[in-house]
């Protein structure tokens, strides 16, 4: 008996560079899935997070997404990220509990339609999660006739739609720290990927945390 999860699945892999490639090199897709089943029997054949290289990635995705800031459907997105200082096996379980989360649509209601992926980056000295949104807290866009008369209408519009796809995103940040099981004083942190692909993600400054 398989178990159907509500979407399909990507898994890809970063391969820590070994001389002069760029991102598009680096980047493999390793296998899709649907069901519970297929999740554990790939979980329990991989490399865990933890004997991973310094520079690699997991990323699992909506299939149909490629986990980059340039794919269509990521462009206008954006990311939540914590950092985990230094690394050790209790960080396996953490990743896990982030993949579950997603593959189990606990992340966010139906209704929301933001979580794209999660990501691992394995790097010197930490370990970085990320969370990629659809959207990133701009006003949702409109059609040209919709865009004429929002314009016609008090700016508070726009204003307004963006104060409720934060307070979305808000929602969404809070569930992944509590997947995280974050201290309330420790912050996850929400960017833009417009900004992330303008700066360099590690540099891009935080729009908000919860
Ligand atoms: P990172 O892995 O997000 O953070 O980005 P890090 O600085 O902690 O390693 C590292 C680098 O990988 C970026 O500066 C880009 O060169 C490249 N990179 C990462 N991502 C997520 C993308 C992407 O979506 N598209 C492209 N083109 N490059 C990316």
């Amino acid at each position: 008996v398989k178990h159907a999860l509500q979407h399909a699945w990507t898994l890809w892999f970063t391969k820590p560079p070994s001389g002069k490639q760029d991102w598009n090199e680096l980047l493999k897709e390793v296998i899709s899935f649907d069901s519970v089943e297929e999740f554990w029997g790939i979980y329990n054949n991989i490399t865990p997070a933890s004997e991973l290289a310094q520079k690699s990635d997991y990323h699992l995705f909506k299939k149909g997404v490629r986990p980059e800031w340039e794919d269509p459907q990521n462009k206008t997105g954006g990311r939540w990220a914590y950092t985990f200082k230094g690394g050790n096996r209790a960080n396996d379980d953490v990743w896990l509990h982030i993949m579950l989360a997603a593959i189990g649509e606990t992340l966010e209601e139906d209704a929301d339609n933001e979580v794209m992926g999660v990501v691992v980056n394995i790097r010197k000295g930490f370990w970085r999660v990320g969370l990629w949104t659809r959207t990133a807290g701009q006003a949702p866009k409109k059609g040209a006739a919709a865009a004429a008369a929002a314009n016609a209408a008090a700016t508070t519009t726009t204003e307004g739609d963006k104060e409720e796809g934060k307070k979305r995103l808000e929602k969404i940040g809070r569930r992944f720290k509590s997947v995280l099981q974050l201290p309330e004083q420790e912050l996850v942190e929400f960017s833009g990927h417009a900004d992330s692909a303008h700066s360099g993600s590690s540099r891009a400054k935080a729009k908000f945390s919860v």
